[in-house]
């Protein structure tokens, strides 16, 4: 098995990185994640999560969508990670080109990073379905039942993908284009199983390295060229450059 002193490494070595994450980078700052066991799929819920998060159920049932969204997908007092951290300090010191994310929290963000793709959109945006009104979080927060636009009274939505919906096509050629230019790809906190964005990792050049920092197995292990299964917040909070 990989160690955190192999990827340091091929950090050095390396001169454009990329990391492509998902929701085990966001788990040691206490967001649960999807699959694992203590994972929103583990649990006991009136409809599947899946239902819950797509697009037809917050057409139809936008209240209950609301009840779940509000109590199980936001978490506005988590912190960034030593691996978030990291991340930003690898960007600010020129290795580091772009972090792509299937999240939706805007931790990265707060520790820092600037170029961040965030293919399934992020709960820090919302916006109203009717006009277009742009709404904080915190409105979200401070709202109860299915939050109205101020100003027409339609429904706001958050930015974020839901199942049923495609993503947007401006950040789907950016993290293709940032995947297929680096020449490390550091993979960490995701099960790969999310299409298409799982997919996109294929982008990466023949010539290039990829990493994964992930507790459980993924698809792509056997054409990594390192494969750690640790936790990504210690792993990262052991690489200097
Ligand atoms: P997933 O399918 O739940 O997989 C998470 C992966 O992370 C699993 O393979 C775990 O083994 C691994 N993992 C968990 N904890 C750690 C850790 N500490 N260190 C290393 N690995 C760990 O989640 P994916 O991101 O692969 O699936 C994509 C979905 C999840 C996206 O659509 C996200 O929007 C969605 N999601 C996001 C968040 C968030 O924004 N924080 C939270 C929950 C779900």
């Amino acid at each position: 098995m990989g160690t955190a002193a192999e990827l340091n490494e091929m950090i050095l070595s390396a001169s454009s990185v990329v990391f492509f994450g998902g929701a085990g980078v966001s788990v040691p700052s206490g967001i649960p994640d999807f699959r694992s066991s203590t994972g929103l799929y583990n649990r006991q819920f009136r409809y599947p999560a899946e239902t819950m998060l797509s697009h037809s159920f917050f057409v139809h049932h936008t209240e209950e969508f609301y009840d779940f969204y509000r109590s199980c997908m936001l978490y506005p007092d988590a912190r960034p990670n030593a691996a978030h951290l990291k991340l930003a300090e690898l960007e600010k010191a020129g290795k580091l080109s772009a972090v792509v994310t299937q999240n939706i929290d805007g931790l990265h963000q707060a520790a820092g990073s600037r170029n961040v793709i965030e293919l399934h959109g992020s709960v820090m945006r919302n916006y109203c379905t009717d006009c277009g009104k742009p709404y904080p979080l915190s409105y979200i927060l401070e709202t109860e039942g299915v939050p109205k636009c101020e100003d027409c009274g339609g429904v706001i939505k958050p930015d974020v993908v839901l199942y049923e919906e495609p993503l947007d096509g401006d950040t789907i050629s950016n993290a293709i284009y940032e995947i297929s230019h680096c020449d490390l790809l550091i993979v960490g906190g995701t099960s790969l199983s999310v299409y298409p964005a799982a997919s996109f990792i294929n982008y990466l050049p023949r010539s290039a390295k990829l990493a994964i920092v992930n507790l459980s197995a993924t698809g792509a292990d056997s054409s990594a060229d390192l494969v750690i299964k640790q936790g990504i917040d210690s792993v990262f909070s052991e690489i200097q450059i």
